[in-house]
Protein backbone atom coordinates (compact mmCIF):
# COMPACT_ATOMS: atom_id res chain seq x y z
CA UNK A 1 0.00 0.00 0.00
CA UNK A 2 1.27 3.46 -0.51
CA UNK A 3 2.36 5.57 1.92
CA UNK A 4 -0.35 8.91 1.83
CA UNK A 5 -2.75 6.07 1.13
CA UNK A 6 -1.78 4.22 4.48
CA UNK A 7 -1.68 7.56 6.40
CA UNK A 8 -5.03 9.06 4.75
CA UNK A 9 -6.19 5.72 5.78
CA UNK A 10 -4.88 5.24 9.15
CA UNK A 11 -5.89 9.11 10.26
CA UNK A 12 -9.71 8.91 9.08
CA UNK A 13 -9.49 5.24 11.72
CA UNK A 14 -7.93 7.00 14.48
CA UNK A 15 -10.28 9.86 13.38
CA UNK A 16 -13.25 7.32 13.67
CA UNK A 17 -11.96 5.12 16.57
CA UNK A 18 -11.46 8.57 18.76
CA UNK A 19 -15.63 9.59 17.50
CA UNK A 20 -16.93 5.83 18.91
CA UNK A 21 -14.86 6.11 22.18
CA UNK A 22 -16.45 9.82 22.89
CA UNK A 23 -19.69 8.16 22.67
CA UNK A 24 -19.18 5.76 25.39
CA UNK A 25 -17.94 8.15 27.72
CA UNK A 26 -19.59 9.59 31.51
CA UNK A 27 -20.09 13.02 31.77
CA UNK A 28 -18.36 14.99 34.58
CA UNK A 29 -21.31 16.31 35.84
CA UNK A 30 -21.78 14.34 39.42
CA UNK A 31 -20.57 13.79 43.04
CA UNK A 32 -18.20 11.68 41.55
CA UNK A 33 -16.62 13.98 39.16
CA UNK A 34 -13.23 13.84 40.01
CA UNK A 35 -13.60 10.07 39.48
CA UNK A 36 -15.07 10.77 35.66
CA UNK A 37 -12.41 13.32 35.50
CA UNK A 38 -9.81 10.82 35.85
CA UNK A 39 -11.27 8.76 33.75
CA UNK A 40 -11.77 11.09 30.74
CA UNK A 41 -7.91 12.43 31.45
CA UNK A 42 -6.30 8.83 30.74
CA UNK A 43 -8.73 8.12 27.84
CA UNK A 44 -7.94 11.07 26.30
CA UNK A 45 -4.44 11.20 27.04
CA UNK A 46 -3.92 10.64 23.35
CA UNK A 47 -2.69 6.91 22.21
CA UNK A 48 -2.43 5.38 19.36
CA UNK A 49 -5.49 3.74 19.21
CA UNK A 50 -4.25 1.00 17.71
CA UNK A 51 -6.35 -1.99 18.96
CA UNK A 52 -9.60 -0.52 18.53
CA UNK A 53 -8.40 0.08 14.92
CA UNK A 54 -7.36 -3.43 14.51
CA UNK A 55 -10.86 -4.44 15.60
CA UNK A 56 -12.64 -2.37 13.47
CA UNK A 57 -10.52 -3.43 10.76
CA UNK A 58 -10.90 -6.89 11.14
CA UNK A 59 -14.66 -6.72 11.32
CA UNK A 60 -14.54 -4.68 8.26
CA UNK A 61 -12.53 -7.85 6.65
CA UNK A 62 -15.32 -10.05 6.97
CA UNK A 63 -17.86 -7.50 6.32
CA UNK A 64 -19.14 -6.93 9.97
CA UNK A 65 -22.01 -4.79 10.95
CA UNK A 66 -20.92 -1.84 12.85
CA UNK A 67 -23.77 -1.43 15.11
CA UNK A 68 -21.88 -4.54 16.84
CA UNK A 69 -18.86 -3.65 16.97
CA UNK A 70 -18.81 -0.18 18.18
CA UNK A 71 -19.49 -0.97 21.93
CA UNK A 72 -16.43 -3.29 21.89
CA UNK A 73 -14.16 -0.65 20.16
CA UNK A 74 -14.77 1.48 22.96
CA UNK A 75 -14.54 -1.47 25.49
CA UNK A 76 -11.36 -2.45 24.28
CA UNK A 77 -9.42 1.26 24.56
CA UNK A 78 -11.34 1.22 28.37
CA UNK A 79 -9.45 -1.86 29.28
CA UNK A 80 -5.84 -1.34 27.89
CA UNK A 81 -6.21 2.31 29.20
CA UNK A 82 -7.00 1.03 32.96
CA UNK A 83 -4.21 -1.36 32.50
CA UNK A 84 -1.69 1.48 31.20
CA UNK A 85 -3.03 3.45 34.49
CA UNK A 86 -2.14 1.00 37.15
CA UNK A 87 1.34 -0.39 35.49
CA UNK A 88 2.15 3.34 36.15
CA UNK A 89 1.42 3.30 39.88
CA UNK A 90 4.01 3.42 42.19
CA UNK A 91 3.38 0.05 43.17
CA UNK A 92 3.93 -0.98 39.95
CA UNK A 93 6.58 0.94 37.44
CA UNK A 94 6.18 4.31 39.33
CA UNK A 95 6.09 6.23 36.03
CA UNK A 96 5.56 9.82 36.18
CA UNK A 97 5.10 10.50 32.18
CA UNK A 98 3.08 8.92 30.23
CA UNK A 99 2.08 9.89 26.32
CA UNK A 100 4.30 12.96 27.09
CA UNK A 101 1.94 13.79 29.90
CA UNK A 102 1.85 13.23 33.53
CA UNK A 103 0.29 9.92 34.60
CA UNK A 104 -2.82 9.61 35.59
CA UNK A 105 -1.74 8.67 39.68
CA UNK A 106 0.72 12.21 39.42
CA UNK A 107 -1.95 14.15 38.19
CA UNK A 108 -5.11 12.38 40.44
CA UNK A 109 -3.50 11.03 43.27
CA UNK A 110 -2.32 7.34 44.01
CA UNK A 111 -5.81 6.51 45.56
CA UNK A 112 -7.39 8.17 41.66
CA UNK A 113 -5.36 6.04 40.06
CA UNK A 114 -5.92 2.88 41.26
CA UNK A 115 -10.25 3.88 41.29
CA UNK A 116 -9.72 5.25 37.48
CA UNK A 117 -8.32 1.66 36.86
CA UNK A 118 -11.19 0.08 38.25
CA UNK A 119 -13.89 2.56 36.76
CA UNK A 120 -12.76 1.70 33.60
CA UNK A 121 -12.82 -1.85 33.68
CA UNK A 122 -16.32 -1.74 34.91
CA UNK A 123 -17.28 0.82 31.77
CA UNK A 124 -16.02 -1.69 29.43
CA UNK A 125 -17.67 -4.16 30.90
CA UNK A 126 -21.00 -2.18 30.96
CA UNK A 127 -19.92 -0.45 27.54
CA UNK A 128 -19.16 -4.05 25.36
CA UNK A 129 -22.71 -5.45 26.82
CA UNK A 130 -24.54 -2.41 25.09
CA UNK A 131 -24.03 -4.54 21.92
CA UNK A 132 -26.69 -6.79 22.78
CA UNK A 133 -29.23 -3.54 22.32
CA UNK A 134 -27.65 -4.27 18.60
CA UNK A 135 -28.28 -7.80 18.33
CA UNK A 136 -31.57 -8.73 16.67
CA UNK A 137 -31.17 -12.20 15.58
CA UNK A 138 -29.91 -15.22 17.04
CA UNK A 139 -26.82 -15.56 15.20
CA UNK A 140 -25.58 -12.11 16.09
CA UNK A 141 -26.44 -12.80 19.93
CA UNK A 142 -24.17 -15.63 19.97
CA UNK A 143 -21.43 -13.65 18.37
CA UNK A 144 -22.10 -10.78 20.97
CA UNK A 145 -21.72 -13.62 23.82
CA UNK A 146 -18.53 -14.83 22.15
CA UNK A 147 -17.17 -11.84 21.78
CA UNK A 148 -17.35 -10.68 25.11
CA UNK A 149 -16.08 -13.75 26.58
CA UNK A 150 -13.21 -13.54 24.70
CA UNK A 151 -12.58 -10.25 25.64
CA UNK A 152 -13.04 -10.42 28.96
CA UNK A 153 -11.12 -14.00 29.33
CA UNK A 154 -7.79 -12.72 26.73
CA UNK A 155 -8.04 -9.64 29.45
CA UNK A 156 -8.07 -11.45 32.69
CA UNK A 157 -6.12 -13.64 35.04
CA UNK A 158 -5.35 -15.79 31.84
CA UNK A 159 -4.53 -13.35 29.67
CA UNK A 160 -3.08 -9.72 30.78
CA UNK A 161 -3.63 -9.52 34.06
CA UNK A 162 -1.99 -12.80 34.38
CA UNK A 163 1.30 -11.64 32.31
CA UNK A 164 2.08 -8.62 34.52
CA UNK A 165 1.13 -10.65 37.35
CA UNK A 166 4.22 -12.92 36.57
CA UNK A 167 6.01 -9.81 35.25
CA UNK A 168 5.65 -8.06 38.73
CA UNK A 169 6.73 -11.18 40.19
CA UNK A 170 9.86 -11.61 38.32
CA UNK A 171 11.42 -7.41 39.62
CA UNK A 172 12.17 -9.29 43.05
CA UNK A 173 14.30 -11.85 41.45
CA UNK A 174 14.97 -10.83 37.63
CA UNK A 175 17.93 -13.07 37.63
CA UNK A 176 16.06 -15.75 37.16
CA UNK A 177 14.15 -14.76 34.18
CA UNK A 178 14.89 -16.95 31.32
CA UNK A 179 13.19 -17.22 27.43
CA UNK A 180 9.88 -19.78 28.81
CA UNK A 181 9.29 -16.89 31.67
CA UNK A 182 9.79 -13.82 29.80
CA UNK A 183 7.72 -15.52 26.54
CA UNK A 184 4.78 -16.21 29.00
CA UNK A 185 4.97 -12.92 30.02
CA UNK A 186 4.45 -11.02 26.75
CA UNK A 187 2.06 -13.58 25.35
CA UNK A 188 -0.35 -12.87 27.91
CA UNK A 189 0.87 -9.21 29.69
CA UNK A 190 0.87 -7.46 25.66
CA UNK A 191 -0.49 -10.28 22.71
CA UNK A 192 -3.64 -11.04 24.48
CA UNK A 193 -5.21 -7.82 24.49
CA UNK A 194 -4.13 -7.70 20.57
CA UNK A 195 -5.15 -10.99 20.22
CA UNK A 196 -9.05 -10.19 21.51
CA UNK A 197 -8.96 -7.18 19.33
CA UNK A 198 -8.17 -9.07 15.82
CA UNK A 199 -10.31 -11.97 17.16
CA UNK A 200 -13.26 -10.06 18.57
CA UNK A 201 -13.19 -7.89 15.41
CA UNK A 202 -13.35 -11.49 13.21
CA UNK A 203 -16.03 -13.21 15.60
CA UNK A 204 -18.49 -9.95 14.99
CA UNK A 205 -17.42 -9.40 11.83
CA UNK A 206 -18.44 -13.07 11.17
CA UNK A 207 -15.28 -14.80 10.48
CA UNK A 208 -15.11 -18.95 10.35
CA UNK A 209 -13.14 -20.63 13.00
CA UNK A 210 -10.44 -20.99 10.49
CA UNK A 211 -10.57 -17.49 10.15
CA UNK A 212 -10.38 -16.56 14.00
CA UNK A 213 -7.57 -19.30 14.65
CA UNK A 214 -5.48 -17.67 11.80
CA UNK A 215 -6.63 -14.09 13.41
CA UNK A 216 -5.00 -15.24 16.90
CA UNK A 217 -1.83 -16.54 15.49
CA UNK A 218 -1.51 -13.22 13.38
CA UNK A 219 -1.87 -11.37 16.58
CA UNK A 220 0.23 -13.25 19.00
CA UNK A 221 2.99 -12.86 16.07
CA UNK A 222 2.19 -9.02 16.39
CA UNK A 223 1.85 -8.90 19.85
CA UNK A 224 5.17 -10.42 20.36
CA UNK A 225 7.22 -8.44 18.23
CA UNK A 226 5.56 -5.39 19.38
CA UNK A 227 6.79 -5.89 23.06
CA UNK A 228 10.21 -6.61 21.90
CA UNK A 229 10.24 -3.51 19.72
CA UNK A 230 9.05 -1.77 23.12
CA UNK A 231 12.19 -3.07 24.96
CA UNK A 232 14.42 -1.91 22.11
CA UNK A 233 12.91 1.71 22.63
CA UNK A 234 13.20 1.78 25.87
CA UNK A 235 17.37 1.25 25.35
CA UNK A 236 17.76 3.62 22.56
CA UNK A 237 14.53 5.48 21.77
CA UNK A 238 14.01 9.02 21.45
CA UNK A 239 12.35 10.51 24.49
CA UNK A 240 10.37 13.24 22.57
CA UNK A 241 8.66 10.90 20.21
CA UNK A 242 8.33 8.37 23.08
CA UNK A 243 6.64 10.95 25.94
CA UNK A 244 8.06 8.85 28.23
CA UNK A 245 11.49 8.40 29.52
CA UNK A 246 14.00 5.84 28.51
CA UNK A 247 15.84 3.37 30.39
CA UNK A 248 12.75 2.64 32.78
CA UNK A 249 13.59 -1.04 32.71
CA UNK A 250 16.77 -0.96 33.42
CA UNK A 251 16.07 1.41 36.34
CA UNK A 252 13.30 -0.81 37.39
CA UNK A 253 15.66 -4.06 37.26
CA UNK A 254 13.84 -5.28 34.56
CA UNK A 255 15.09 -8.52 32.18
CA UNK A 256 13.87 -8.04 29.11
CA UNK A 257 13.90 -10.08 25.48
CA UNK A 258 17.15 -7.34 25.27
CA UNK A 259 18.93 -8.28 27.67
CA UNK A 260 18.50 -12.11 27.21
CA UNK A 261 19.55 -11.95 23.43
CA UNK A 262 20.93 -8.80 23.02
CA UNK A 263 19.32 -5.83 20.61
CA UNK A 264 21.06 -7.25 17.36
CA UNK A 265 18.84 -10.61 17.79
CA UNK A 266 15.71 -8.49 19.16
CA UNK A 267 15.41 -6.82 16.37
CA UNK A 268 15.96 -9.61 13.84
CA UNK A 269 13.18 -11.23 16.23
CA UNK A 270 10.95 -8.47 16.00
CA UNK A 271 11.60 -8.56 11.86
CA UNK A 272 10.91 -11.98 11.43
CA UNK A 273 8.04 -12.17 13.35
CA UNK A 274 6.03 -8.90 12.00
CA UNK A 275 6.45 -10.65 8.32
CA UNK A 276 5.01 -13.78 9.52
CA UNK A 277 2.53 -11.89 11.03
CA UNK A 278 1.90 -10.46 7.85
CA UNK A 279 2.08 -13.63 6.07
CA UNK A 280 -0.54 -15.00 8.03
CA UNK A 281 -3.00 -11.95 6.79
CA UNK A 282 -2.48 -12.90 3.26
CA UNK A 283 -4.53 -15.90 4.20
CA UNK A 284 -7.47 -13.93 5.18
CA UNK A 285 -10.08 -13.35 2.86
CA UNK A 286 -10.84 -8.89 2.31
CA UNK A 287 -8.26 -6.94 1.14
CA UNK A 288 -5.93 -6.79 3.96
CA UNK A 289 -3.20 -4.23 2.65
CA UNK A 290 -4.09 -1.55 5.22
CA UNK A 291 -3.67 -3.80 8.02
CA UNK A 292 -0.26 -5.66 6.86
CA UNK A 293 0.92 -1.71 6.62
CA UNK A 294 -0.30 -1.15 10.26
CA UNK A 295 2.03 -4.15 11.39
CA UNK A 296 4.79 -2.92 9.91
CA UNK A 297 4.50 0.54 11.22
CA UNK A 298 3.42 -0.87 14.98
CA UNK A 299 6.85 -2.95 15.15
CA UNK A 300 9.07 0.04 13.41
CA UNK A 301 7.28 2.29 15.75
CA UNK A 302 9.57 5.21 17.20
CA UNK A 303 6.57 6.12 19.62
C1 LIG B 1 -1.84 -3.50 35.24
C2 LIG B 1 -3.36 -5.47 34.78
C3 LIG B 1 -2.28 -4.60 34.36
C4 LIG B 1 -1.69 -4.83 33.18
C5 LIG B 1 -0.66 -4.00 32.61
C6 LIG B 1 -0.21 -3.39 29.20
C7 LIG B 1 0.46 -3.62 30.50
C8 LIG B 1 -0.12 -4.65 31.38
C9 LIG B 1 1.50 -2.90 30.88
C10 LIG B 1 2.10 -1.85 30.07
C11 LIG B 1 3.54 -2.09 30.00
C12 LIG B 1 4.01 -1.82 28.64
C13 LIG B 1 4.49 -0.45 28.39
C14 LIG B 1 4.02 -2.77 27.72
C15 LIG B 1 4.55 -2.54 26.36
C16 LIG B 1 3.60 -2.78 25.27
C17 LIG B 1 2.48 -1.90 25.45
C18 LIG B 1 1.25 -2.54 25.92
C19 LIG B 1 2.61 -0.60 25.18
C20 LIG B 1 1.55 0.38 25.30
O1 LIG B 1 0.65 0.24 24.25
P1 LIG B 1 0.52 1.34 23.12
O2 LIG B 1 1.85 1.64 22.54
O3 LIG B 1 0.04 2.57 24.01
O4 LIG B 1 -0.56 0.92 22.18
P2 LIG B 1 -0.75 3.90 23.59
O5 LIG B 1 -0.26 4.93 24.57
O6 LIG B 1 -0.44 4.26 22.18
O7 LIG B 1 -2.20 3.59 23.79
Amino acid sequence: MRKEAFDKELQTAINRAEEIISMYMPEEDGMNKKLVSSINYSVNAGGKRIRPILLMKCAELFNGDAGLYFPFVAAIEMIHTYSLVHDDLPAMDNDELRRGKPTTWKTYGDDFGVLCGDGLLNLAMETALKAFEEAFTLSDMDKVSRALRLLFFKSGIYGMIGGQSIDVEMDSHPKDMDMDTLMYIYKNKTAALLEAAMMVGGILGGANEEHITLLEECAYNLGIAFQIRDDILDVCGDEKSLGKPIGSDADNNKNTYVCLVGLQEAQKKVVSMSDKAIELLKELPGDSSFLQELILQMTNRIN
